[in-house]
């Protein structure tokens, strides 16, 4: 069935009408709004999804494109899934998006998250060496792998030690190491975008942001009593997540692979963002917000800044939307949600289903 995808994307003389991209990941935050880029700029979009009891497609419906890609399911610790991937997709671009990405997770789960935020990413590249080496590969690293500078005014750039603080820093710094060997040694297209945080209201609940969006507008509507969190110190430089998904994409036009760092090149703390959060609400923060030792971690990196300068001078990119405005669409979507709920309307968001127009490819079957 794939193989007629493959056709289609053919004109009579064989050349392609169209690219496709293969998007690990698709379910996450990045994903979804990278499916989206991806389809609205023409391309045939292939995205992986975890085979589990119930899979987790809200985002994708939330964005509307639920039936314009096919989805493939893909386990990363399982290279023979990654392979029967690439060959359904046969890609021209490959975005390897999917991670065990909480880092707080990654101390109870380090060796799961070695396995799959680090050693998949060479599944991957040896995948495309051996089935389909001129395939562009863009890898997710992140500005965890910097660790903590002890510098709060340092924006860090591509150049910058890198000094993991967490499992999941450490199998993200493997994951980009083994992206250059495999772009060195074997003249792969392959490019690493290292990220700092970014946010939108299709961020996981589990990550502060969202934790924090959430409970104000539940608080809000009185259905929640306080927000427990943990360090209210630490500083990130957050940005709008539907923004990077462009830098990831302008990465894999340029001429030759590279790495790059994505920042807004801002931080700002944990408190910062509470207390603008619950004054978009109307609310003094101090009268719901308590912490607990129970959400600080093993080790936490106190600040990260990123200088996006290469970003800017060689890809065009520039973060747009500003701290205030991020807190004020994650704490307003949130709201908005919540809203409807308590008139009586039911998302996906909150249950999650498998609707039937999905075109789901499994190794024989289309549904
Ligand atoms: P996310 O929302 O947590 O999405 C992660 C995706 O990976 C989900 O689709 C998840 O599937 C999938 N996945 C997890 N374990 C898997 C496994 N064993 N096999 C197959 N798929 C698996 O993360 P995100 O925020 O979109 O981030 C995308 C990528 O960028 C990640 O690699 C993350 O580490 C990296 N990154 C993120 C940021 C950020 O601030 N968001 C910054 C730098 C780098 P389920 O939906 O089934 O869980
Ligand atoms: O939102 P976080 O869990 O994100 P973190 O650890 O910075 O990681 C995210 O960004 C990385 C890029 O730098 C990605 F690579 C990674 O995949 C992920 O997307 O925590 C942010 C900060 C931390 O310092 C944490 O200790 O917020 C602090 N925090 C304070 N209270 C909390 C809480 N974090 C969470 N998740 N929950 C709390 O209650």
């Amino acid at each position: 069935m794939w193989q007629e995808d493959a056709e289609k994307r053919l004109d009579s003389e064989g050349d392609r009408l169209k690219k496709a991209a293969l998007i690990t990941g698709i379910t996450g935050q990045d994903g979804a709004y990278l499916a989206r880029l991806l389809l609205e700029k023409g391309y045939e979009v292939y995205g992986t999804y975890r085979r589990v009891s119930t899979p987790n497609f809200w985002r994708l419906e939330s964005l509307g494109i639920f039936g314009e890609t096919s989805l493939i399911p893909v386990e990363l610790a399982d290279t023979s899934s990654i392979m029967e991937a690439v060959r359904i997709a046969n890609p021209d671009e490959v975005y390897n998006l999917g991670a065990q990405s909480f880092v707080e997770a990654s101390f109870e789960q380090p060796i799961a998250t070695a396995d799959v935020s680090g050693v998949a990413v060479t599944r991957f590249l040896e995948t495309i060496r051996q089935m389909k080496p001129d395939t562009r590969f863009y890898q997710a690293s992140t500005s965890e792998m910097f660790g903590s500078t002890g510098n709060y005014a340092m924006a860090l750039s591509e150049k910058d030690i890198l000094n993991p603080q967490s499992p999941y820093a450490a199998a993200k710094l493997y994951g980009h190491v083994i992206t250059r060997i495999y772009r060195d040694a074997y003249d792969l297209y392959a490019s690493s975008g290292v990220l700092f945080n970014h946010e939108s209201p299709l961020r996981g609940l589990e990550f502060v942001t969202r934790k924090i969006s959430n409970a104000v507008a539940k608080i809000k509507l009185g259905l929640q009593k306080e927000l427990v969190l943990g360090n209210l110190d630490a500083k990130r430089d957050w940005g709008y997540a539907p923004e990077y998904v462009e830098a990831m994409w302008l990465m894999l036009q340029r001429e030759k692979p590279d790495d790059y760092v994505v920042a807004s090149g801002e931080a700002h703390s944990v408190r910062e963002f509470v207390v603008k959060a619950f004054e978009i609400a109307g609310l003094d923060w101090q009268n719901y917000v308590v912490t607990d030792k129970r959400f600080l971690r093993p080790l936490d990196v106190d600040c990260l800044l990123g200088n996006p300068s290469k970003a800017k001078a060689q890809l065009g990119w520039s973060p747009r939307t500003r701290f205030q405005d991020l807190v004020e669409i994650m704490v307003k979507e949130d709201l908005r949600r919540w809203e409807r709920w308590l008139a009586g309307e039911r998302f996906s968001w909150d249950a999650p289903n498998y609707p039937s127009e999905a075109r789901i490819l499994t190794r024989a079957v289309r549904m």
